[in-house]
């Protein structure tokens, strides 16, 4: 397959002012007739047109009212050119296509029986042939044809202009969408549905119809969605001042989709899993999850859609500010400074849990890629995840008003547009004053940043000076790093554990402030803070303040002082995590060299633990963060070679250290922090439960009879999913008599509900319990299906990305049933397929036995008939 390089840009030769569709749908044969305005672009000197078209087969083509032969046009590798095309062009495209063979999940689709779709990237040349790229921006006005009794919801983008009936039986309706937009912004959704609607009137005075569609039956579970939508609608407007530029803004939700959700303009179609909530179905998890996808799509329709990617190596210029958006929506949405804080912890723990992985792997990739093969295999964590990241800086370095200026001029410059990373930059720079030049790397550098801290203190001076070195490894095709621009947030702990007053020498600055933004520019520099009456404890990288290691000395005697006093409420989670890695990894090492993972030597951890544990002016939801260890993951990270067994022996040990040494203090933290009453979702009450069942979890971890009792008892009286499901996976790991009872009652009672059947895989996959022949049994269950992405990734995702311990069994079987199924998948849905196949990338990490069976199974994919691009570049990559 070919590889796309960044650098070989062109703008298009042709320009699309107008596009007139109609659909006659029909699930196993749709027609779909194209009429397009085209012009040629003056920034380009090419002549031909050129169209793509993927799986659709061309019934006709007619050019400024006359048919073309095959002698008019070139098709072939789903190109498809017409030479020497005069200045203005109407092409009229007629296209047959398959929607119920589609099982791809892209272009026209169907599920359960009504017709979806879905663009991004390249999905809208699955429906007609078009010039299917993001910096090509056009009107549409779409008319949708149906059987009226199976079809009677008729939607797409924009506003409804006309509807009515065809007499056969058959409906219409006519959308038509004001604004110009990408093909892969193109929607339309076709079906029986009904849907929960309200107004909304705009801080302008306008008002604005809100729909949430369904399918009928759940009707009871899209108040939280809609909700969600509107704080999203008011929270742009306040903090951004965006306002929703539609009469008309709609969610649809569909239960076979490939992610979570997306942003076509008016018309977002979204994952069941992010739509439908209510206390019996949805955990606290899904109920902040869809908050903040449905904010997150509200989130596209300036920063994505009125503004958009030039081309898809831009990727990141829409998704990491749109993810940024979101997690300052989320932080804002809870509202205390202790929320706010704990809303860090969640986005930097998938950081480090998902992206650091990636960022140290063969798929390691700059923000903005250079190349790819298969642009889907691009909507990674680094560019999702990293993306925002590097937006936050922004705002680290400019602060919260200079950041809103950036953005400003952003859209002042760019509204109605096709534009790159860099205008991005230039208008955070120009806004500012400032030249931001350097600030370029963190897009065309891969690799996570290694900064290393050393500190001096000169009592007689009064001076306390920080050195800050910073590196980073090699990534494919990037052998050499030039330094970054990197924001290095401190603040100093005096003796008392309070915030010293910083006088950061040269900084010009006579007000005393307590967190100072170091900028690292070079290789190593030397910051020097003047007038610091004691020898400080230094807290480096508050709030994580760039996404970096930080290599940092510090004696197990500071972590603790840290932990229990630092006024950053991050670092303080920070230290505890250091404290706990520290632990493991000395132990890890034990058992690598023969010894036992007995933990039983962990005195100041556990001192710290029980500190936070039994701390009652902290936030439940920050204890419950605190009080969880780092996971197998980001130990493995730390680890040259890795032994996922040693590691998960030592997790589990340490778990059960902390159990057995705190059992008290969890039996009252468990007590205390029970939400009785009505459910609400709210961050306090959730926080709660999420502290009250990490106290269960530890607490199974004893594995008594006192503990499966309470484990029962919760799950017995549980008045919602978040507790339902948390005694449930506490008794699902124990050898409670109530095991299978419970499994096979949960799943009798929601049958019926597809997103808790999901949940009910997952947690068995993910049980310690599982291993590789459980699984195959759980696949052989009537519920189960590889068709249904939900399904696939709750069974086979789960157990292969999260239970490493019976994944990583020493016969190789995990890998050979990962082998097949990502195979089985290819067949199926190649993007799928593809998320499956990256599970294995990091195999040159692991101890040799076991590489060598990784490998095996890879080379077993690798060489499979008939691979999609997307897998094949996965393992063509990995084995590289
Ligand atoms: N923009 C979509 C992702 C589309 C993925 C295509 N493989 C969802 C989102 O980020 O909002
Ligand atoms: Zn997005």
């Amino acid at each position: 397959p070919q590889t796309i390089y960044r650098k070989d840009y062109a703008p298009p030769a042709y320009l699309v002012e107008t596009v007139e569709m109609g659909f006659d749908l029909d699930p196993d044969l749709t027609r779909v007739a194209t009429r397009l305005t085209l012009s040629r672009n003056p920034e380009s000197d090419g002549k031909s047109v050129v169209l793509y078209g993927d799986g659709v087969q061309l019934v006709q083509l007619r050019m400024n009212g006359r048919e073309l032969t095959r002698r008019g046009y070139a098709l072939g590798n789903g190109v498809l050119e017409i030479f020497n095309a005069p200045e203005q062009v109407t092409l009229e495209i007629e296209t047959a296509i398959h929607p119920a063979l589609n099982t791809s999940l892209m272009g026209l689709y169907v599920s359960n029986g009504n017709f979806f779709t879905q663009c991004e990237a390249e999905g809208f040349r699955k429906i007609t042939f078009f010039p299917d790229r993001p910096d090509v921006m056009a009107k549409y006005k779409v008319m949708l044809r149906a059987d009226k009794k199976k079809y009677p919801v008729l939607l797409s983008n924009g506003n409804l202009i006309e509807q009515g009936d065809l007499g056969d039986g058959r409906h219409y309706a006519l959308w038509e969408d004001p604004f110009k937009k990408p093909s892969y912004l193109f929607a339309l959704v076709a079906g029986s549905l009904v849907c929960q609607e309200e107004t909304c009137t705009l801080k302008s005075g306008r008002e604005v119809l809100l729909q949430v569609w369904v399918e009928e039956g759940n009707l009871d579970k899209t108040q939280h969605a809609m909700d969600s939508l509107k704080h999203s609608i008011r929270w742009d407007e306040e903090r951004y001042g965006l306002e929703l530029d539609l009469d008309r803004f709609m969610i649809v939700a569909v239960g076979d989709f490939n992610m979570g959700a997306m942003e076509n303009k008016g018309l977002n179609i979204f994952n069941t899993k992010y739509v439908l909530a209510n206390p019996r179905i949805a955990t606290d998890a899904d109920y902040a999850g869809i908050e903040s996808v449905v904010a997150h799509e509200y989130f596209h329709n300036w920063t994505g859609n009125r503004v958009t990617c030039r081309d898809w190596f831009q990727l990141s210029l829409k998704e990491g500010l749109t993810v940024f958006r979101d997690q300052e929506f989320s932080a804002d949405m809870i509202g205390t400074d202790s929320g706010r804080a704990v809303k860090r912890i969640e986005d930097v723990r998938v950081l480090r849990q998902a992206q650091f992985p990636e960022d140290a792997g063969p798929m390691a990739h700059p923000v903005r890629p250079d190349s790819y093969v298969e642009i889907n295999n691009f909507y990674t964590v680094t560019v999702y995840e990293k993306g925002a990241e590097v937006v936050r800086m922004y705002q680290t370095l400019l602060g919260r008003d200079g950041f809103r200026k950036g953005m400003d001029l952003y859209f002042e410059r760019h509204d109605g547009h096709a534009v790159t990373c860099d205008d991005f930059r230039l208008a955070m720079a120009d806004a500012n004053g400032r030249d931001l030049s350097q600030f370029e790397l963190w897009y065309s550098q891969a690799g996570t940043p290694r900064v290393k801290v050393e500190t001096a203190y000169d009592a007689g001076q009064e001076a306390f000076e920080i050195t800050l070195s910073q590196s980073c490894a090699p990534t494919p095709g990037q052998a050499e790093k030039k330094p970054f621009h990197i924001p290095v947030a401190v603040g100093l702990l005096d003796s008392q554990g309070l915030d010293m007053p910083l006088f950061l020498d040269g900084s010009g600055s006579a007000e005393a402030f307590t967190t100072a933004v170091l900028e690292l520019t070079e290789s190593s520099q030397t910051f020097r803070f003047k007038h610091v009456k004691e020898k400080p404890v230094p807290s480096v990288l508050r709030n994580f303040s760039a996404p970096v290691h930080l290599d940092i000395d510090y004696t197990e005697a500071e972590l603790a002082f840290l932990m229990a006093h630092d006024s950053d409420a991050f670092n303080r989670w920070e230290a505890g995590q250091r404290l706990a890695m520290r632990r493991m990894l000395a132990l890890v090492k034990t058992v690598r060299e023969g010894g036992q993972a007995d933990a039983g030597a962990a005195g100041p951890l556990h001192d710290a633990f029980r500190a936070t544990l039994t701390d009652s002016r902290l936030d439940p939801a920050f204890q419950e963060f605190a009080l969880t260890l780092p996971s197998e993951t980001v130990l493995a990270e730390q680890l040259d070679v890795v032994d996922p067994h040693a590691i998960h022996a030592v997790r589990q040990a340490m778990r059960r250290s902390l159990a057995q040494a705190l059992r008290g203090e969890w039996q009252i933290a468990y007590q205390a922090n029970r939400t009785p009453g009505e459910y609400s979702p709210d961050a306090e009450s959730a926080g709660k439960r999420g502290l009250k069942n990490l106290a269960l979890a530890y607490l199974v971890e004893l594995d008594d009879d006192a503990a499966h009792r309470l484990a029962q008892t919760q799950y017995d009286n549980a008045n919602n999913m978040t507790d339902r499901i948390g005694a449930l996976a506490a008794l699902a790991n124990s050898s409670a008599p109530g095991r299978e009872q419970a499994l096979a009652r949960f799943y009798e009672d929601f049958e019926q509900e597809a997103l808790v059947v999901d949940k009910w895989f997952s947690l068995q996959a993910m049980s310690r319990k599982t291993d590789v022949a459980a699984v195959r049994e759980l696949m052989r269950h009537p519920a189960f299906t590889l068709k249904n992405p939900n399904r696939a990734r709750s069974l086979i995702f789960s157990f292969c990305n999260g239970n490493p311990s019976q994944f990583h069994a020493a016969d190789g079987s995990g890998y050979e049933f990962w082998a097949e199924q990502v195979i089985a998948l290819n067949a199926i849905n190649p993007q799928v397929a593809a998320r499956l196949a990256r599970t294995l990338d990091r195999w040159r990490k692991y101890e040799p036995a076991l590489q060598q069976k990784m490998k095996a199974a890879l080379q077993k994919v690798a060489a499979t008939r008939s691979l999609s691009k997307d897998v094949l570049e996965v393992v063509t990559k990995s084995l590289a």
